[in-house]
């Protein structure tokens, strides 16, 4: 029988609303259980961790992205894949964070979760629940179908560190528009295996230090130079900058000297943009070529969710600096595609 390890972190998977309050509060693993008969006919072993308390996804922390790592490791051997029922605000993060910590994975990560109750008469929660367990125990030549941290959502399966929350009112949450999906499930449940990630003889390696020593610098027209200096003066040693397009910035000259100064004081500034599809170019306009030139490193179509992950992951790991800059520039776990 397929053994899944299921982890119940919280979410509004979980929750009930309170008849006098009309407030979502959570339920047990057991609740959930008693609105899924369907899963007492499913073939699955399910071995339940269930997170005391249980959580809304805001309130994630690093610290358990490393208890998740960390379950996952314990529970490798014994079982064919994992299953994390996880809110859906921070799931984007949890699941890019996982991408990261667990490197080698040869078995599927799979992170779902609803919009709706699933002790709610429409809701998305049983079909996310059932479909996610199906991917999560799927085998190909009798090896892991999706090894791979994912995340299932409204019919699709995303790359973990490619997804972003993109809706909090409709059902289709989440969108990966910089790579393809995984696998659709419709009558039949499609499996695109040419764009999932495959490791021959993986063998499992967890990384559960990460340093949240990081800053974010969003641009706008008319950002003031004491906004920048905010940024760019503060303890972080890496500032995620979200910019313009294809990666540029105002050219103004107290906003590059600003930048080129932080670089020369030891920052690293890695470039993302603000738009959600597409990818950054560096020195395609005249606009980014200078920030090239100052050492302002190309994030290309990560998401801003993998960046923060990447690089809390990468500072964590304590690499000399340029070889934390290259990892920085290279996908490691599929998490950008160089142009
Ligand atoms: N606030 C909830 C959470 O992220 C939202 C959800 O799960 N749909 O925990």
């Amino acid at each position: 029988m397929t053994k899944i390890f299921v982890i119940y972190t919280g979410g509004t998977i979980g929750m009930i609303r309170d008849p006098d309050t009309g407030v979502l509060i959570p339920f047990t693993f057991e609740q959930i259980i008693e609105n899924v008969p369907e899963l007492r006919r499913m073939d699955y072993e399910l071995t339940v961790h269930s997170f005391d308390p249980i959580i809304d996804s805001s309130d994630m922390t690093p610290d358990i992205w490393a208890e998740l790592a960390i379950l996952i490791e314990n529970n490798y051997e014994d079982h064919d894949g994992f299953l994390i029922l996880h809110g859906s605000d921070t799931m984007a993060f949890t699941a890019s964070a996982l991408s990261f910590m667990l490197e080698g994975l040869g078995k599927p990560v799979i992170f779902t979760g609803s919009q709706l109750p699933i002790s709610e008469v429409r809701t998305d929660a049983k079909e996310n629940f059932i479909t996610a367990l199906e991917i999560a125990s799927a085998k190909l030549d009798g090896k892991p179908r999706v090894p791979e941290v994912c995340i299932y959502f409204e019919n699709k399966l995303y790359r973990g560190n490619r997804t972003f929350k993109y809706n909090s009112a409709k059902f289709e949450a989440f969108r990966s528009p910089n790579y393809p999906v995984l696998v659709e499930a419709g009558v039949h449940i499609k499996y695109n295996d040419a764009v999932i990630g495959k490791l021959e003889n993986s063998i499992l390696r967890v990384h559960t230090n990460v340093s949240n020593n990081i800053g974010v610098l969003k641009l706008y027209p008319g950002i003031s130079p004491q906004i920048v200096d905010a940024v760019l003066n503060s303890d972080a040693e890496a500032i995620i900058m979200e910019s313009f397009g294809t990666g540029n910035t105002t050219t103004a000259k107290w906003f590059l000297e600003k930048i080129e100064a932080a670089i020369a004081n030891g920052k690293i500034i890695l470039d993302i943009s603000q738009c959600k599809v597409g990818s950054v170019e560096m020195g395609r306009y005249a606009t980014s070529s200078a920030l090239k030139s100052m050492g302002v490193l190309n994030g290309y179509d990560m998401t801003f969710e993998a960046a923060v992950t990447k690089l809390m992951y990468l500072l964590g790991r304590n690499y000399p600096k340029d070889r934390l800059l290259r990892r920085l520039g290279t996908s490691i776990r599929g998490e950008l595609t160089k142009n």
